[in-house]
C-alpha cells in the first residue's frame, strides 16, 4: 500500500476516534491521549525532527556543489527568494481580501472583556538578518538555527566547489552521510500512519467544539483563503512556470502534505518534503536541497494568510478601521516576520503578535482565535511546505530550460 494511502488512513482514523471520544467519552479520551495518542505522535515527530539538521546540512552542501559555478547559486537564489516574497505577499492579500468581503469579526458576539494574551517576542527581522552568519556553527547545529545552518552549509559547499579534487573525499563522505539520512527517512515513514493517527486523534479530540462553532466563519475564511492560494497561486505557477500539471503536482506531493498536516511543523516534514519533491516531482537534488530548506525557514504563505485574516478579524471585533497604509504595513510586516521564524508548531501566532503591533491592534485579540488555531495550523503548515515544493518545481523547470538553451 502506498505511503499516501497509509497516511490518509491514519489521518481519517485519528479524526474519527478523536471526534467520537471527544463527544461521548472525554475521560476515556484523556487517558488514551496520555498513554497512546500523545506518545505515538511525539515519537513520530521526534523521529523525523532528529533527521532535519543533518539532512539540511548535508543536502545544502551537496546542493551547492551540485550547482557547479557559484553564479548558478546566485541566479537560483535570486529566483527562489523572489518567488517566496511574491507568493507570500499574494497570500496575505488573499487573506485580507476574503476577510474584508466576509467580515468574520462582525458576525457573532466575541467576548473581548477578559481576552488576554502574552507571547514570546519574535526576534526583529534586522537582528535575524544580522545574525544570519553563525559565530559558532556547532552551536547553530545543536540549537537548530536553520538560517545559520543554511548559510554555513552554503559557504562550505562553495568552498568545496572551489577546492575541487583536493576535497573530493569530503564530498564523498557527505554524499554517503546524506544517503544514510535519506534511508532513515524511509524508516521513519514506516511509523507515519501510526504517528499521524496519534497526532490527529489528540488534536481533534482535545478541540473544544464550542470554540469551533463560535469561530466558524473565521475558520471558513482562513480555510477558503488557504485553498484559493494553493489551487490558484501554486496551481498556476507549477503549470505556467513549472511545466507541470497541477494534478500531478498535488497528487505527487500529497504524502508530504499529509505529514505536514499532522505534525504542524514544516521543519519536521522537511526530510519527506525533499524526498517527495525529488522522487515524485522530479526536482533535481541540488535544487531541492537548496530551495526547500530555505523555504521551510523563510517561506510561510499559509501562515501569512492566517495573519491577514486574523488581523482584519481582530480589527473588526475591536471596531478599528485599517487604512490602506496600515494594510500595506500588515503585508510588509507579515512577509518580513516569516523570514525570522522557523517552521515549528504555533510559530504563526508569535508572528501574528508582531503584525498586530505594527498597526497598533490589541495583541490580546489573539486570545479570541487561539482555541482553534491548532486545527488551522495543520492546514496552513501543509500550504507552507507545498509553496516550497512549488518553488522548487518552478526553479527546476526554468533552470532546465536555461540548460537546454545553452546546449
Ligand atoms: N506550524 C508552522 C509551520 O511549521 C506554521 C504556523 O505556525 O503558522 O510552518
Amino acid at each position: 500500500m502506498k505511503l499516501t494511502t497509509k497516511i490518509i488512513i491514519g489521518l481519517i482514523a485519528g479524526a474519527i476516534v478523536g471526534i467520537i471520544l471527544n463527544l461521548s467519552a472525554p475521560d476515556l479520551f484523556s487517558t488514551l491521549d496520555t498513554y497512546l495518542f500523545n506518545p505515538l505522535g511525539t515519537i513520530f515527530i521526534n523521529l523525523i525532527s532528529m533527521l532535519v539538521v543533518p539532512i539540511v546540512l548535508f543536502s545544502i552542501i551537496l546542493g551547492v556543489t551540485g550547482l557547479g559555478e557559484p553564479k548558478n547559486l546566485g541566479r537560483i537564489g535570486v529566483k527562489t527568494v523572489s518567488y517566496y516574497l511574491i507568493t507570500t505577499a499574494i497570500a496575505i492579500i488573499i487573506g485580507i481580501g476574503l476577510a474584508m468581503i466576509f467580515k468574520p469579526g462582525l458576525i457573532g458576539e466575541f467576548n473581548t472583556a477578559d481576552a488576554e494574551y502574552s507571547t514570546e517576542e519574535a526576534p526583529p527581522v534586522s537582528e535575524t538578518l544580522i545574525n544570519i552568519i553563525p559565530s559558532n556553527p556547532f552551536e547553530a547545529l545543536t540549537s537548530g538555527n536553520m538560517l545559520q545552518i543554511i548559510v554555513f552549509a552554503v559557504l562550505v559547499g562553495f568552498a568545496l566547489t572551489r577546492l575541487g579534487e583536493k576535497t573530493k573525499g569530503i564530498v564523498n563522505l557527505i554524499e554517503q552521510g546524506n544517503e544514510v539520512m535519506m534511508y532513515l527517512v524511509g524508516l521513519a515513514m514506516k511509523v507515519a500512519p501510526y504517528g499521524t493517527f496519534g497526532l490527529i486523534a489528540s488534536a481533534i479530540g482535545s478541540q473544544g467544539f464550542s470554540a469551533i462553532k463560535a469561530m466558524g466563519v473565521y475558520m471558513l475564511v482562513v480555510l477558503g483563503a488557504l485553498f484559493v492560494h494553493a489551487a490558484v497561486t501554486y496551481g498556476s505557477s507549477v503549470y505556467f512556470l513549472g511545466g507541470m500539471s497541477p494534478l500531478k503536482f498535488f497528487k505527487g506531493f500529497s504524502p508530504a502534505m499529509g505529514v505536514g498536516f499532522s505534525t504542524s511543523s514544516s521543519n519536521a516534514t522537511l526530510p519527506l518534503s525533499m524526498e517527495t519533491a525529488q522522487k515524485k516531482l522530479g526536482v533535481p537534488e541540488p535544487i531541492s536541497s537548496f530551495v526547500q530548506p530555505l523555504g521551510a525557514t523563510i517561506n510561510m504563505d499559509g501562515t501569512a494568510i492566517m495573519q491577514g485574516v486574523a488581523t482584519i478579524f481582530i480589527a473588526q471585533v475591536y471596531g478599528s478601521d485599517l487604512s490602506l497604509t496600515q494594510l500595506m504595513t500588515v503585508v510588509l510586516t507579515a512577509v518580513l516576520a516569516s523570514i525570522g521564524t522557523a517552521g515549528v508548531p504555533g510559530v504563526g501566532l508569535i508572528m501574528l503578535a508582531m503584525v498586530l503591533q505594527s498597526v497598533d491592534l490589541p495583541v490580546e485579540g489573539i486570545a479570541l482565535i487561539i482555541g482553534i488555531d491548532r486545527l488551522l495550523d495543520m492546514v496552513r503548515t501543509s500550504v507552507n511546505i507545498t509553496g516550497d515544493a512549488a518553488c522548487a518545481v518552478v526553479v527546476a523547470n526554468t533552470e532546465e530550460k536555461r540548460l537546454q538553451k545553452k546546449a
